[in-house]
């Protein structure tokens, strides 16, 4: 098969604010599926039964679009600083719903592939397809994988999301990112519940642990201290050499998804606050994915 530049397509995803794009082939990753059944078998998904039902179509990319021929991965990142409160919440939350932000610029990706190709087929994946977004990710060229088991890239750091976009057409492929964490262990004696786990060789997050499992997906009682947190938790990140180029300059932060979005939110979001100023303060945040009940549970931790 011929494959043919992604010129266009780059500087349209780098127009439409992505901060990084690459091209994976739409092929099985042997590897990360092994990975992927261990930690399944390891039980480190916890109660989020999605990931072990949606095992069978993470075989291949052609699972979910017929004929696809590339996987588009894209970076968005969505660094800024904390607000000043009780309860921290994670930077991850500090915007919009990553989702809603990245699927309309896909879309939008994805219009501008069809101006250049109409026949063109085209999926956008963020979070929704079962596919295994961080090794794509990693084989376009837009991170590696460190031991806290996120995707670092040694230029930014990694406080970005990842949004896939399955094509039929059959793009040029980027090489896969080559980096490491060396001798390097803040991360893993950082973790204040001790989540992350030698898997194989490899790394992985026990979800039962992690302290944004507890405050984010856990709809039962809270099982580990969540030190300070009330909804996910940053600290392999915030520990991660990476995400500090020099000792003296502030974390990294290019685009940040809509800075400023949280802060007032940040306020409203009190730990007595009622149901119906809740439902009406978290829409388009994040934050809605823990309940209400969830909220006044993970307050009632730091009060
Ligand atoms: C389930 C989930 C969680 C769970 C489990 C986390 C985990 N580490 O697995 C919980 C709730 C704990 C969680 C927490 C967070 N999450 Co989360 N989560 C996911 C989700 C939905 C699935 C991840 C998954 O499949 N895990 C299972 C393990 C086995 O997969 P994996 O760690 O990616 O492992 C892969 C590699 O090891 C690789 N691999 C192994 N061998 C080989 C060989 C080769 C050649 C290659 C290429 C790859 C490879 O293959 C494995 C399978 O893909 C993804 C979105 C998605 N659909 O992928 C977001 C995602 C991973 N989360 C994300 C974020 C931002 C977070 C938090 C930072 C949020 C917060 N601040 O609270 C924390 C970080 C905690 C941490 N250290 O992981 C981002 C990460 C972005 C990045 N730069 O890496 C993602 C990608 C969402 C997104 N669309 O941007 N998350």
């Amino acid at each position: 098969m011929d494959r043919v530049s992604s010129e266009r397509l780059k500087s349209a995803a780098l127009e439409l604010g992505f901060t990084t794009i690459g091209v994976a082939p739409a092929e099985t990753i042997p590897q990360a599926l092994q990975y992927y059944s261990n930690w399944l078998g390891e039980g480190y998904q916890a109660d989020m039964e999605y990931l072990e039902t949606h095992q069978p179509l993470k075989q291949h990319p052609g699972h979910l679009l017929e004929g696809c021929q590339a996987v588009v991965a894209v970076s968005l990142n969505y660094y800024q600083e904390p607000p000043e409160r009780d309860g921290k919440i994670a930077r991850y939350a500090l915007g919009r719903d990553y989702h809603k932000v990245i699927r309309t610029k896909l879309n939008h990706l994805s219009k501008a592939i069809q101006d250049e190709y109409p026949d063109a087929l085209n999926r956008a994946c963020v979070d929704s397809a079962p596919i295994l977004d961080r090794a794509y990710a990693s084989l376009a060229g837009l991170g590696w994988f460190g031991k806290n088991t996120m995707l670092i890239d040694s230029k930014r750091g990694s406080w970005f999301f990842i949004g896939l976009l399955l094509t039929t057409v059959p793009y040029e492929l980027d090489a896969p990112s080559v980096g490491g964490c060396g001798n390097c262990r803040k991360c893993i004696d950082a973790c204040p519940t001790g989540a992350i786990k030698i898997l194989g060789d490899r790394y992985a997050v026990d979800s039962r642990h992690c302290i944004s499992y507890q405050t984010i997906e856990n709809k039962g009682p809270i099982t580990e201290d969540p030190d300070g947190w009330v909804f996910g938790c940053d600290v392999c990140q915030e520990v991660c050499p990476f995400n500090h180029p020099r000792e003296s300059q502030p974390l990294r932060a290019e685009r940040t998804v809509e800075p400023g979005f949280l802060l007032p939110l940040a306020q409203r979001l009190r730990p007595e606050i009622s149901e119906p100023e809740w439902d009406e303060a978290t829409q388009g945040s994040p934050i809605r994915r823990a309940g209400y009940q969830g909220w006044l549970r993970n307050n009632q931790r730091i009060t």
